[in-house]
Parts: structure tokens; sequence; C-alpha cells
């Protein structure tokens, strides 16, 4: 076991504090994070703080250390919360959750793996092949997932740019026997704009750099990132803590081992090398017709996509349109319409692309043929890691969705902990004490109210006819929302820098209603749902509808969004919760620099304070009877070496009485409730005491000395 840790790296749990005060908090985290103790607990909660270099504690020595162990018998780390949650998996049978959250770059996918990693590593003891299959593809599949869902960012150099829940079910024997990733709104806007200073999805560039001379050719592309425009307008096409070619052997080879054809594999490069080519399409007028600059681009778009080219200059060009009367006719697009066609098709391409990719993943880890009446009962382990929360310079309809779901899983974080104090008292038979804390029900509230919410004023001013400007839909906004304490307009400005996060919404920019509205004209659908490749065709199913089928209005993308949230956190909600809570240490990504304001910022927005509150209020400890025995029993003469009394609760008073610590606790039905911390610490350090005197007799009894 590992030993605890002294004194001089902090207090290991923030219920410890002598007093819960921020002042006291930020010293603890501080010191911790100099002293390279990145985890603390809150109970059962894990605080995390990004060390931003490598440490050596996640390797099979310290996963043998956290194995099947009790929190408090380790120094705090993710393996801990990993190991609780598996426990009570399989010893109780609970769905449990790990729920990892905190700001963009504050450590979450990389948590998130560390989990994924020791899960893997602690299951299967046999060796099995069918788990060992399972378990390769679940590891697997997060390079292919961020190889494809990530970028570059200014905030992150590996950004997630969607939003993961990955759910793993087990067997009765606490084997992985399959699981299924859900994916939530994947930032494609990027596929055709990027921030100065960012990139593109890291796929585009792996390919570029990585791929052989010969898959290159075939796909018409040239190596240099900077020759497409799609890939070049961040003006920053190199990752320093990343090799791209390295990564596209790695990707490469991880598609296969999860079971990706050649033919898969080949459909998807063509579309990567579609989406480049797409990019650098220019349209000019001849002076009466919009023109194509490029024929030989639209020729390899066609053979890419195994299009004809005659069709897909079409409908590059033109629209299909129903008329009034029932008619269908061709529209001509004017200069501005033609470039915006073409990069929403470049966008519908990449979000199919990923969800189709994420749906084959599904498909070889789904559990299939599971019975329950012969192999039990099948329990979930799910993994959160989905995009914190964000601010830029220019902060648009992704920002609004990514805070929204930040502010969801706050609002659950605080509705579970609480409930599940509530529910621990109740079932032990404790009385428990109100407290207060701050609901952010109120700010979720003014995003998603039916008709009053931003999401529906957004959703009315996209389904008005004719023209609602962004300008309109804000002043709009404005006026039924000025009121609301927690409602900030912003102007149409951007580049506003003023911008700070405090729970305020909204940050409006110029694009806003056009990416919820986010339309795409029939022709692609149709272009593409007409492709000789079966693959790339599967994506489009909806291009089998002819224009005059196409009436029903689709839901927006806010509301899409909306939904998909409102289903996860309901999935979360039946499941007992673990969380991590992430803590980004400065804006540079130091090792060195602990940045006390933004920390503090951070751990304010966290509610972490409330959190150690909540759980002091109550009883900051709570152990299972036997567990508790089997720790302290050397400190009272009537429990060492073993306890003649009948019951382990009886046990454990006689520790208590001995000790004076009667006023201090609370007997559960199956578990001893310790109110104070200090308590705890004064068994601990008198068991400290005794176990060097312990070792020294029993190694004289070794020896036949005694
Ligand atoms: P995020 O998931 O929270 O941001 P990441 O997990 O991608 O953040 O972490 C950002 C970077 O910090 C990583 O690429 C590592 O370089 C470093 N890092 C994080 N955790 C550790 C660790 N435990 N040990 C060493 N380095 C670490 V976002 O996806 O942007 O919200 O959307
Ligand atoms: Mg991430």
């Amino acid at each position: 076991m590992a030993e605890l840790e002294g004194l001089e790296f902090g207090k290991s749990d923030f219920v410890l504090l002598d007093e819960v005060t921020m002042e006291q908090f930020m010293d603890n985290l501080k010191l911790r994070f100099e002293k390279g103790r990145i985890y603390t607990f809150i109970g059962e909660v894990v605080v995390s703080v990004n060390p931003y270099k490598h440490l050596d504690i996640y390797g099979k020595e310290v996963i043998e250390d956290y194995r099947g162990r009790e929190l408090y018998e380790n120094p705090p780390h993710l393996f801990a919360v990993a190991d609780a949650a598996y426990k009570a998996m399989k010893r109780r049978a609970k769905d449990t959750c790990i729920v990892i959250s905190g700001e963009s770059g504050a450590g979450k996918t990389e948590a998130s793996k560390y989990i994924m990693q020791y899960i893997a590593a602690i299951t299967n003891p046999n060796q099995r092949a069918e788990v060992e299959s399972v378990k390769n593809v679940l590891l697997k599949s997060n390079c292919v997932l961020e190889a494809f869902g990530n970028a570059k960012t200014n905030r992150n150099d590996n950004s997630s740019r969607f939003g993961k829940y990955m759910d793993i079910n087990f067997n009765f024997n606490g084997d992985p026997t399959g699981g299924h990733i859900n994916n939530y709104l994947l930032e494609k806007s990027r596929v055709v704009q990027q921030q100065d200073g960012e990139r593109n999805f890291h796929s585009f560039y792996q390919v570029l750099r990585g791929g052989s001379d010969e898959l290159l050719k075939s796909l018409y592309l040239q190596r240099d990132p900077a020759e497409y425009a799609y890939t070049s307008q961040g003006a920053s096409v190199t990752l320093a803590s990343n090799n791209d070619s390295l990564c596209h052997k790695a990707v490469m080879a991880a598609l296969k081992v999860i079971g990706f054809t050649t033919e898969e594999i080949s459909s998807i490069y063509k579309i990567l090398s579609t989406i480049l080519h797409l990019g650098n399409l220019q349209f000019t007028s001849d002076g009466e017709h919009v023109v194509l600059v490029g024929e030989d681009t639209v020729k390899h778009i066609s053979e890419l996509t195994s299009t004809e080219p005659e069709n897909t200059r079409k409908a590059l060009l033109y629209r299909t349109v129903a008329t009034g009367g029932g008619e269908v006719i061709e529209k001509g697009h004017n200069e501005q319409e033609a470039s915006y066609g073409r990069d929403a098709f470049a966008k519908a391409l990449y979000e199919r692309l990923f969800a189709w990719i994420v749906g084959r993943i599904n498909s070889v880890i789904e559990v299939k043929d599971y019975n329950p009446a012969l192999h039990g009962k099948n329990t979930v382990i799910g993994v959160l890691d989905i995009y914190g929360f964000e601010i830029f310079d220019n902060n648009s309809f992704e920002q609004f969705c990514i805070n929204y779901c930040n502010e969801k899983l706050q609002q659950l974080f605080i509705e579970l902990i609480l409930r599940q104090e509530q529910d621990e008292y109740q079932r032990e038979g404790i009385t428990w004490q109100h407290i207060e804390y701050f609901n952010n029900q109120i700010i979720v509230d003014l995003v998603e109210q039916p008709h009053k919410g931003i999401i529906s004023i957004l959703d009315e001013a996209c389904l008005t006819a004719g023209k609602v400007t962004d300008t309109v839909c804000l002043d709009s906004m404005n006026k039924k929302l000025g009121q609301h304490p927690h409602y900030t307009s912003r102007k149409l400005c951007p580049g506003d820098k003023t911008m700070e996060f405090n729970r305020d919404f909204l940050f409006y920019s110029p694009g806003f209603l056009d990416k919820n509205k986010d339309p795409l004209f029939q022709d692609f659908k149709r272009l593409m749902y007409n492709s000789s490749d079966h693959v790339l065709k599967e994506m489009w199913p909806d291009g089998k509808m002819s224009i005059t089928e196409v009436t029903k209005r689709p839901l927006t993308a806010a509301t899409l969004f909306k939904n998909s949230i409102i289903a996860l956190v309901d999935k979360l909600a039946c499941k007992e919760p673990y969380y991590v809570r992430c803590i980004k240490p400065n804006e540079v990504k130091s090792p060195l620099l602990f940045d006390d304001g933004r920390c503090q910022h951070q751990v304010a927005y966290l509610g972490l304070l409330e959190n150690v509150r909540v759980r002091r209020a109550g009883f900051a400890y709570r152990q299972p009877y036997a567990r508790f025995l089997q720790r302290y029993k050397m400190t009272c003469e009537y429990t060492w070496p073993n306890h003649l009394m009948s019951t382990d609760q009886e046990a454990v008073e006689a520790i208590v009485n001995q000790h004076g610590f009667e006023d201090d606790v609370a007997y559960g039905h199956t578990k001893l409730f310790v109110r104070t911390p200090r308590t705890l610490f004064t068994l601990e350090q008198e068991r400290a005491a005794l176990i060097p005197i312990l070792v020294l007799f029993l190694q004289k009894v070794w020896r036949g000395a005694l």
C-alpha cells in the first residue's frame, strides 16, 4: 500500500482544513501543486490541477496500490475514484459514472484516459481473449476520436471539440464486455474557419504530414497544409507538442485494430481530401453567371466522392427549388451563395464522417447476445469528458452551447452531491441538516426555458419567414431578457475582449443565427446519396428525398443540442456519480506557475468551497464498521488484536469511547459517521505512531525472540 502523505504536502482532503475559507482552500491547493501533489480529495470528489509536465504516478505499481483499496487508504488520485466507481459497480451491482469537469485545458481528457487505463489494467485477470479485444477497442477508440474530434485552440493544443460520454459494460465478473459512445455537438465550423493561432481538426494535418506518397498522390494532395485554405487560416499549421506524422500512423493502426475495413479507411481519407479540395474552390462571375475557378479540382472531388463531375458542378452552382405551384426549377447561385453552399457542404461532410466513425466504433463494441438470465446483471460505468467552459476573443454559437452544457453539469453536480448525502443519511438512519448553496438552475432556465429562454428566442428568429438578422434577434433578446440578473448582452462587436466568465450569457456574434439554422442545400445531400462509394452513401440517407418532400423544417442546432444534453443529464442522474474537478493552473501551460487569481476563479465557479461545506456540515467521514475496525483496532485495548464483542459496531463503539469521541460520531445501520475530520486525524496519528512499534514487535515474533 502506498504511504499516506506527510503534513508537509498539505491536507490531502479539503474537509480537513481548519476552517473552510477561500484563503485556506487556495493555500492548500497551491502548496500541494508546488509539491507535485496534483490531486486532493473533497470526500469522494477528486480535485485535480493540471501539472503541465509528465508525472511518474500512473505506472503499474501505482495501479496495484489502488486496486481494491478504500479511498482514504491512499493519497488522493484519479485511480482512487476509478476504483471506487468500479467497486460500487462490482460489489453492489450499481451503475456508476465518472463526470470530469473543468475549463478548457484543465486536464479532463487526460484524466479520462488515465481512468480508462486503470479500469483496463484491473480487469480481466485471466486474460480472456474476447475481453482483451473489447478493452483494446475501447482504448484505441480514444486515439481515433482525438484525431478527428480534437484540434489546437488558443487554450489547449489538444482541445476536444466534441463532447464524449462513454458507457463501459461489465459482466458479473466485473470484466468489460462492450461499450457505447455518445458524441455531442462537434464544432464543425472549425472545418472551414479557424481563429488566429488555431488549427483545423488534427486529422487533416496528420494525413498531409504522415500519409505515404502513394496515398497523397491518390488523393491529389500536396504535403504542405499551407496549400489549403481550410488548414491554413489560423496561420498555425504546426503543433510543437504533437507529431502529426507519427499520429497518422497510430490512427491508421488503431482503425485497423478496431476493425475498419480497407474500403472504409480509404473512404475516410477520400472524404478528408474532398474537404480540403472544396476549400480551395473559388467562384467568380462571367458577367452573367457564376462560374467555377479550377475545373481540375471539381474533377478530383468527383473522383474522390464517386460522383459524376457534371452533377458535382451543378450542386456547387445551382440549387433546386420547388415553386409554390409544385414546379421544380434550378436556380443559379450568386458568388456569395455558392461560397456559402461550399462551406456548408464541407462542414456537413466532416460532421457526418465523424458521426459515422463513432457509429462504426459502437457497432464493434456494442454488447451483443447478452442474456441477463445466463450472465447476471449487466452493469455500466460511464465516463464523461466534455468540452470545458471557454471564452475566446470571439465567442459564438459554439461557446454558447459549450458553456450552457457546463452549467447543466454543474447543476447536476449540485443536485447529486446533495442528494447523495441526503440519501446516505436516510439509508443509515441519521438525521440531516439542510445547507444553503447557490443553485445555478436560474442560469439553466435562462437558456432553456420554453417560450422565454434564449434558445426559444433564437429558434423563433430562425423560423420567422423573411430576414431576421442577428441585430434584430439580439434586440429582441435584449428586450425580453434585459432584466434578468444573469443576462448580459454584448453588442455585435467582434473581438470584444472585455468578457470575463461570470456566469452571464450570452456571447452573441455575427453568424449566430445562421449556425443555429444550419442549412444545407438538398442538392448536396442528393449528390452524396447517389455516390457509388457505399460508405459515403451510407452517411447521407436523407439525400433520398426529393425536393418536394423536404418540407418539414428540421430542428435547429441549439434545440438538438439542448435535447441531447437533457438526455445526457438524465442518463447520468440515474447512476451513482463520481466526480473529478479539474483546474487549470495558468494560461501559459507552465508546470511552475500557480496563478492565484485564475485558480480562485475556477474554485469559485466550480462551487468547490460549497462542496467542502456540504461535506463537513454533515459528517466528514463515514466508514463501514468492519473497515473502521480493521484500521484502528490497534488503538484500543479491547479490540487488539481481536475483539470479543458480538458485533463490529459494538467493537467500534469501544474504540470511540476509549478515545472520548462519543459526541463526534453517529452510528448508522452499517457505517460509523464521523463529524469532524480532527477525530479521524487523531486516530490516524495514533495509528501511525503505533505502526513502528508493532512492526518491531512482529519482527521479534518472526525471529523467535518472543
Ligand atoms: P481538457 O480536456 O480539459 O481541455 P486536456 O486533458 O486536453 O484538457 O489537457 C491539456 C494538456 O495539459 C494536455 O495535452 C497535457 O499536455 C496537459 N495535461 C493535462 N493533464 C495532465 C497530466 N495529468 N499529466 C501531465 N500533463 C497533463 V478541452 O478538451 O480544451 O476542455 O475542450
Ligand atoms: Mg478535452
